[in-house]
């Protein structure tokens, strides 16, 4: 077989033009930044929600959307952020009982590092969280306080 040779010696010939061929064209080198975030084509497999997601999508309204947290719920739930924007999630809990916000982010999965995280929201508290939306899909949230019943999605695109 003398194929693999020839293609071999196409291969080394191409790569040598290609080589030289670079030296009047500068710009092309500033093109090869590497992808530092190849999993960002989009978040893996989200949790289910644990509370009933709103049927509506929550707009932010100049830059910001308004959550309520009272009677173990999170209120809205169902969150717009639009693509490569950041929106501010300011979270007013009106329950006598501490609160958290926790996303979990393009991984699918909670307790990792690429959540996004309101670690303690008190009673009457308002604390805010800024969410980017770099990759579109769905990502859920939950309260880590009580994940059985309070939850919700951000929803980028
Ligand atoms: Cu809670």
């Amino acid at each position: 077989m003398k194929l693999v040779p020839a293609l071999l010696l196409l291969l080394v010939a191409a790569l040598f033009v290609a080589a030289c061929g670079d030296d009047d064209d500068s710009s092309s080198v500033a093109t090869e930044t590497p992808n530092l975030f190849p999993s960002q084509a989009g978040p893996q497999q989200q949790p289910d929600p644990a509370q009933a997601v709103d049927a509506t999508l929550a707009e932010p309204v100049d830059g910001v959307i308004e959550v309520t947290l009272a009677e173990i719920l999170f209120s809205p739930n169902n969150l717009h952020v639009p693509l490569d924007d950041a929106v501010t999630i300011r979270l007013t809990n009106d329950d006598p009982a501490t609160h958290t916000m926790r996303v979990a982010g393009i991984d699918g999965r909670y307790d990792t590092e690429d959540d996004a995280v309101v670690p303690m929201i008190g009673p009457g508290a308002v604390e805010e969280l800024t969410f980017a939306g770099a990759a579109a899909g769905v990502y859920t949230f939950r309260c880590d306080l009580h994940p059985g019943s309070m939850g919700g999605v951000i929803v980028v695109d």
